[in-house]
This record gives C-alpha cells, structure tokens and sequence, in this order.
C-alpha cells in the first residue's frame, strides 16, 4: 500500500498580535491552503491511507469555523474511501481530566480514525486495537500504531510498544516527536530510546519538528510542517508518500507562503554601516508583494545596533511584504532557527496572549523576552533593564500596538 503522512498542519493559528489585522487573517487562510494542497494531492494521487502525525489544530479549543472547514476536508478524503489514521501532539492533545478533544469528537463521526495508547489501572500502558478502544489498526495488512505526544515519557511507552510488535507484520509507528535532544527541544527523544522497537518496525511517522527531518538509519521520518508555525522556521517543509511494498519514500514540498530570508554581517555594528547594507539588500533581494521577509543582522559580539529595528521592519512592509521580521544576532546564528525557538515561542505565546495588558503590545513584548534572553546570555545587565523599562514606559503611556 502507498500512504501519505503529514503532521504540524497547525489548523486555526492565528499569529501573535491583533486578531483582526490583514497579517493575522492572511496567515489564517495560510494553515488551510496548506492543508488543502495535500488533501487533493492524496486525492489525485490516490493513497491508501492517509497518516496525521499530530498537531492538526493549533489550540485546543477549535472556533466552529476551523471544525467546519476540517470537517469538508476530511469528507474529500472520505468520499475517495481514503482512511485518515490520526495522533494527537503537543497542541491538541487534551489532558484526562479536560475531557474529549476535537480529535476524539472526529474520530467518533468517523471522520478519521484516532490511536491513542491507553493506562490500564496497575499503570501499564497498552496499544490494544483500536476497536477497544486502544492505538493500532490494520489496514490492508498493514498495522499502524500512535503512540501520540508522550512529553518525557516516550521511552516507556516505546518499552510496551516494543513488547507488542509482531516483526513478521509490516508496522509503522504514528508519533508526535523527533529524534533530539530532550533537554534542549522539549518533546524530542534520542536514538537511543529507540531501542526497544528496533528491527520491528517499517517506518516510523514523526512530527514535531517544523522542518523536514530524514533518518534513513531509524526509519524515521519527519515532514515538518507544511506552513510556517513561526516566522523564523527553516525551509523543508512538505510530505511524504511510503510505499510498503518497495519501502521508498517520497518527499513533496507544500504548498506555502513565500518566504524570503537574507541574512547581513555588520563589522561595525553600527547604524550607518546597516543602512548601507540595507539598501543593498532591497536592492538584490527585493521585497515581494505578500511575502514573509526575514532579515538577520549578524553584528560583532559585544556590539549593539543604534538601529529601531521595527522601524526596518515598517518599511520592509511598506514595499508590500505581508510581514518583515528584522533581528540581530551576534557571531553564532541563529543554531536551532524555528525549533527550540518555536517551542519555547508556544509557551510565551500563550501567557502574552492571555494576559490582558500585555496582549495589545505582544510584538514589543516578544522583541522584549527575545532580547533579555540574548542580554542574559551576555551578562548585559544594563542593556536587559533598558530593554525592560522600555517596554513598561510604552505599556504604561498607552499608545497601541502598530502591528
Ligand atoms: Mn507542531
């Protein structure tokens, strides 16, 4: 059989900043373009079966629009007799004292099937069918199981796994992680923890990471999401088409938003340095009408650039970006661009969103943690309560947010 696997669609999101902007309702629309592409993509390509590998909604709570619009597309894969296996990861996974989540609500229309293992009283976890309720089903004798989003428990839910998993069957595994760092990205696992399932699976479908992830030793495949969670994210974003009888694997890139990214060294830092390069930059590498713009200032170590940077951004939009999105980095880069940032971002997004001051001036308030981390790092106690009281003076006058 051939199956198409995607995860992180993200439907729903909204970025940081005022609801009602064009930039907020453009990106909107984005999630489901995105997400519409690969629907008639598995449908004009017939598959077999079509895998989720977690994060089709951005939030938990879904508006009823993103539900209607989920709900038409999944009918497209349904009238095709296309079977859609889903797992739950990290943003829509609903906690056992929360109640249903939108993927179970699915799954009982029979919109998709859900796999989620189960605690049995004593606390052992099992993967029963999922006729019982459990995290395996068996299509074309082809089992595949979901593990979902199991945070720093991965590995004793790959141990029961493990015990579970005829070899002579072919098995691909559903699950909302990658192969990382733990302590460094929350939610990834090491290779090593891989261990109880070796030699026993065919594939395993990950998720997680935004960008397109290959481990050919592992089987283990990540497609990234396939629009742009956060601004910053890396490039290699798509899908992937497994078939399990001559065991290769297809990437396709989706369907996304432009996104141009430049990047700058200054060897001053200084302001008329930057805006010589950056008229150069507008020069060689021209804004396009609708399109994301990330520029990264490289600036010597110890430096500060006397530069309004949301300035720059201003003007990058006023050339017809639909977001500019302009930062400064010292020597290193920017390692794990879109991918530590993002989850720790899922994290600040939340509170800013939340908090009802704060919520009008997220732009600043993200520029703001952004910088105070970077001060931190640089022991720059000075620059981080400038950076602070800055923040706290634009609040307490109350001028409104540009973006
Ligand atoms: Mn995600």
């Amino acid at each position: 059989m051939k199956f198409l696997h995607c995860s992180d669609i993200h439907l729903g999101r909204k970025p940081v900043g005022s609801a009602f902007s064009e930039y907020a309702n453009q990106r909107y629309e984005d999630y489901f373009r995105a997400f519409n592409y690969i629907i008639e993509f598995a449908v004009e390509n017939s598959v077999d079966a079509f895998l989720i590998s977690g994060d089709l909604f951005d939030k938990r709570e879904l508006s009823p629009d993103v539900l209607e619009r989920v709900e038409k597309y999944l009918d497209m894969l349904k009238k095709e007799s296309i079977p859609v296996i889903a797992i739950e990861g990290n943003h829509d996974r609903i906690f056992a004292i929360e109640g249903r989540s939108w993927l179970e609500y699915l799954s009982r229309e029979k919109s998709l099937y859900l796999l989620r293992p189960k605690v049995l009283e004593n606390g052992e976890i099992s993967f029963v069918e999922r006729s019982g309720g459990g995290a395996m089903i068996e299509i074309n004798d082809v089992r595949f199981y979901g593990v979902g989003y199991q945070g720093f428990s991965f590995p004793q839910y790959f141990q029961a796994l493990g015990k579970v998993l005829d070899p002579s069957k072919t098995n691909v595994i559903l699950m909302h992680t990658a192969i990382g760092n733990p302590d460094i990205v929350p939610g990834c696992v090491k290779v090593k923890d891989l261990d109880p399932l070796i030699g026993k699976y065919d594939y395993i479908a990950g998720g997680h990471i935004h960008t397109k992830r290959i481990q050919q030793d592992e089987k283990f495949f990540v497609p990234g999401a396939p629009e742009y969670w956060d601004i910053k994210e890396k490039n290699g974003k798509g899908f992937f088409v497994y078939d399990t009888e001559t065991k290769e694997v297809e990437f396709h890139e989706s369907a996304k938003r432009k996104k141009i990214s430049v990047a700058i060294s200054l060897e001053s830092g200084q302001a008329t340095e930057f805006s010589k390069h950056f008229n150069e930059v507008l020069e060689f590498d021209p804004v396009e009408k609708g399109c994301l713009y990330v520029l990264e200032i490289r600036i010597p170590f110890g430096t500060f650039l006397e530069t309004d940077l949301s300035q720059v951004e201003d003007e990058i939009e006023r050339k017809g970006a639909l977001k500019a999105y302009a930062f400064t980095t010292t020597g290193k880069g920017m390692v794990e661009e879109g991918e530590m940032i993002a989850e720790i971002g899922i994290m600040e997004e939340d509170v800013i969103s939340k908090n009802a001051t704060f919520a009008k001036y997220s732009k600043e308030v993200v520029h703001v943690l952004e910088n105070l981390k970077r001060f931190h790092q640089e022991k720059n106690t000075v620059e981080a309560s400038d950076a602070l009281n800055g923040l706290f003076n634009r609040i307490l006058s109350g001028e409104d947010d540009v973006d």
